[in-house]
């Protein structure tokens, strides 16, 4: 059992293709509550930052340069058992593995442009969430 929230990140290349919708409602649809929420985009220093765990990884510049080119949409949702349940809904990294019917294997291209993000544990989720939002701005 993990706690009741997590963080997501609708990337750059879903919002390009016009899923922005398509994947709030898949989301809303598996029982999330939106608690916060904006359309913005990271600088080359946030997704640096963001993705600090993969800075000695070969793909880090091509994650870096993926996740700036254009807006994102940040959220933070509600569920029992959130963390989890929404790495399910999204499933795996590269959506040639991802399950039917996940937001990767329907919207998602390949392992370095896969749609969405899902935080992995729900000390991740508290860190990713007040990297994006203030107390404000949570409800
Ligand atoms: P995320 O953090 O974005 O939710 O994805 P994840 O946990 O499923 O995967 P993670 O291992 O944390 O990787 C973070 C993001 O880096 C890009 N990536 N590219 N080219 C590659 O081999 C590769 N591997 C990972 C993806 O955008 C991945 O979501
Ligand atoms: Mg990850």
């Amino acid at each position: 059992m993990t706690g009741n929230r997590t963080f997501t990140m609708i990337k750059p290349d879903a919002v390009e293709n016009g899923y922005i919708g398509a994947i709030l409602e898949k989301i809303t649809a598996a029982g999330f509550k939106i608690v916060a929420m904006k359309y913005t985009q990271l600088s080359r220093r946030d997704a640096g930052e963001f993705y600090a765990i993969h800075k000695e990884r070969p793909f880090f510049g091509e994650l870096v340069d993926f996740m700036t080119r254009g807006p994102i949409v940040a959220a933070i949702l509600e569920k029992d058992n959130a963390v989890d349940d929404f790495r399910a809904l999204i499933g795996a990294t590269n959506p040639a593995d991802a399950a039917e019917g996940t937001i990767r294997k329907l919207y998602a291209a390949s392992i370095g442009e896969n749609a969405i993000h899902g935080s992995d544990s729900d000390e991740n989720a508290a860190i990713e969430g007040a990297f994006h939002f203030s107390g404000r701005e949570i409800f």
